[in-house]
C-alpha cells in the first residue's frame, strides 16, 4: 500500500450518485495521493498516473487477489481542476448496491477511507475553493422536494454576492474614515432577519393534518390535494380507520398531509383508536384544515371542533360540497375560526385555487421568501449580531468579522460546523 504523503489531506472516496437500481454509479476519489493509492488496482493499457485532466481511461478494478471486481471508467482532475483543490480520479462502476459495495470494498482494501457525505465541500471550504453560503444552499439543494425550493435556493449566488459588497462598501468607508456604510448595513440586516423566516417556511416540510366529522369529504379532499387516489373514499362511515401520511406539494411547498379518522358517533375500539391518532396528528400539527359538509347545518359538535382546533393553533375552515349548495349557518362558522372559510368541491374541484393559496399563506406566515434572502438560522443569528453591534457602536473591523463569518470565503473550521450542524 503506498504511503500518503504526510502535509496533504489523505485519500478518501466518496459517492457522488445515489445509491439504488442504476446503470451507473460514480465514486469520487480525492486526495493528491488518489492516482498513486488507485493505480496498482486499475488494470489498464497504460498507468493511471500517466493520465493528464480530461482524459478517461477503460480498465478493470481487480482486488488484492488480482480477481476483477468490475469494469470501471477513470477520469483523473488535476488540483487546478478539481473542486477541492486536491487531485482527483472519478470513478464511475456499474450502478446497483453490489457492484457499488464491491468497489467500495476494493477501494478500502487499496488504502482509501471512505469519506463522509459533506466531505468533499469541506475539503473544499477548508481549501478556500468553496464559500459556507454555498456549501448550505448545497446540501439543501440535495434535499429539495418542490421546484420552488430549488430554485430560492439556487438565488445563494445573489445572497453572497450582496453581503460581499456590503463588506466591500463597509471596507472602504472604514478606510476613509466615513460612516455613511453603518445607516445601510443596518437596514439590510435587519431586513434579512425579518426575510428569513419565508425562507425557513418555503424550506421546511409542514406538516398538516385533515380533520372533521365522517363523510365531510376529508379522504376526496386529500386526494385532490395528493393529485392521486391514495386514500380510501368511501360513503360508509369510518372507511379511514389509520392515519394516513402523503407528502404532497401545495404551492411548491412540502407538505406532509396526514388524513384522519371521522369524528363519529357511533366507535368500536379500532376507530375509537383510530380517532384517537387522529387526535393526536391534529393537536401536533402546523396547520389543520377543518373539513364539514357546507351543504348542510351545522352542528354543536362541529362548532366545538372548530373551536378544539383553534386552542392547537392555525386553522383553515374548509366548507366542502360546495356543487350541493352552501348553507349560510355553516359559512358563520368562519367567525369561530378566524378566517374566511374556504368554500370548496372536493369533487369538481371549484374553489381549489383559494384553498391552496389559503394553505400558502398560513404556512408561509404571510410573507414572500425572495432570491436573495438568508435561508439558514446561521445566516439571520450573524445578521441580529450585526444588527445588535451596529446599534451599540460597535467598531467597524469587529463588525467586518460578521460579515466573513457570513459569507464563508475564507476557511473557517468553527463556523463550517455551525453551518453543517443545522
Ligand atoms: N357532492 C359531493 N360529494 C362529495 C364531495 N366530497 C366528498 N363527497 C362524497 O362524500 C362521501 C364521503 O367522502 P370521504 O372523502 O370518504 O369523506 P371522509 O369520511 O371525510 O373522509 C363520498 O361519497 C364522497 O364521494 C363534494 O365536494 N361534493
Ligand atoms: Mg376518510
Amino acid at each position: 500500500m503506498p504511503r500518503h504523503n504526510a502535509g496533504g489531506q489523505p485519500p478518501i472516496f466518496v459517492r457522488a450518485t445515489g445509491c439504488g437500481s442504476a446503470g451507473i454509479a460514480t465514486l469520487v476519489l480525492d486526495g493528491d495521493d488518489a492516482g498513486l493509492y488507485l493505480n496498482p488496482v486499475f488494470i489498464c493499457t497504460r498507468p493511471l498516473t500517466s493520465a493528464a485532466t480530461g482524459e478517461l481511461l477503460l480498465g478493470r478494478l481487480v482486488d488484492g487477489a488480482g480477481r476483477t471486481v468490475d469494469e470501471v471508467m477513470a477520469a483523473p482532475l488535476g488540483k487546478k481542476d478539481s473542486e477541492t483543490g486536491n487531485a482527483q480520479v472519478e470513478l464511475s462502476c456499474h450502478g446497483g448496491q453490489g457492484a457499488v459495495f464491491a468497489v467500495e470494498e476494493a477501494l478500502l482494501a487499496a488504502g482509501f477511507a471512505r469519506g463522509r457525505g459533506t466531505e468533499l465541500m469541506e475539503r473544499a471550504h477548508l481549501n478556500g475553493r468553496l464559500s459556507l453560503i454555498e456549501i448550505e444552499a448545497r446540501v439543501r439543494l440535495s434535499a429539495a422536494a418542490t421546484a420552488r425550493q430549488a430554485e430560492f435556493l439556487l438565488g445563494h449566488a445573489q445572497f453572497r454576492q450582496r453581503w460581499e459588497r456590503l463588506g466591500f462598501d463597509m471596507a472602504m468607508g472604514m478606510r476613509s474614515n466615513e460612516t455613511a456604510w453603518r445607516g445601510k448595513l443596518l437596514q439590510e440586516a435587519r431586513a434579512g432577519v425579518a426575510r428569513q423566516r419565508a425562507a425557513a417556511g418555503l424550506l421546511a416540510q409542514h406538516h398538516v393534518a385533515l380533520v372533521g366529522p365522517v363523510n365531510a369529504g376529508k379522504s376526496t379532499l386529500g386526494n385532490r390535494l395528493a393529485r392521486a387516489d391514495r386514500h380510501i373514499v368511501s360513503a360508509v362511515p369510518g372507511t379511514t380507520l389509520d392515519r394516513l401520511d402523503t407528502p404532497v406539494e401545495v404551492r411548491g411547498l412540502s407538505v406532509l398531509l396526514t388524513d384522519t379518522a371521522g369524528w363519529g358517533a357511533e366507535l368500536d375500539d379500532v376507530e375509537r383508536e383510530a380517532q384517537r391518532r387522529g387526535q393526536e396528528a391534529a393537536q401536533s400539527a402546523d396547520l389543520r384544515l377543518v373539513v364539514l359538509d357546507g351543504s348542510a347545518a351545522p352542528g354543536d359538535r362541529d362548532a366545538e371542533l372548530v373551536s378544539q382546533c383553534v386552542a392547537a393553533g392555525p386553522v383553515l375552515l374548509v366548507l366542502n360540497k360546495r356543487d350541493l349548495g352552501v348553507d349560510e349557518s355553516a359559512a358563520g362558522l368562519g367567525f369561530l375560526a378566524g378566517r374566511e372559510p374556504c368554500v370548496v368541491s372536493a369533487t369538481t374541484g371549484e374553489g381549489f385555487e383559494g384553498l391552496l393559496e389559503g394553505i400558502e399563506r398560513v404556512l408561509l406566515g404571510g410573507t414572500e421568501p425572495a432570491p436573495g434572502a438568508p435561508f439558514t438560522r446561521r445566516h439571520a443569528h450573524l445578521q441580529q449580531q450585526l444588527a445588535d453591534g451596529l446599534e451599540k457602536g460597535v467598531d467597524g473591523s469587529e463588525l467586518l468579522m460578521y460579515l466573513r463569518r457570513l459569507v464563508g470565503t475564507r476557511p473557517n473550521p468553527d463556523e463550517l460546523a455551525v453551518a453543517l450542524g443545522e
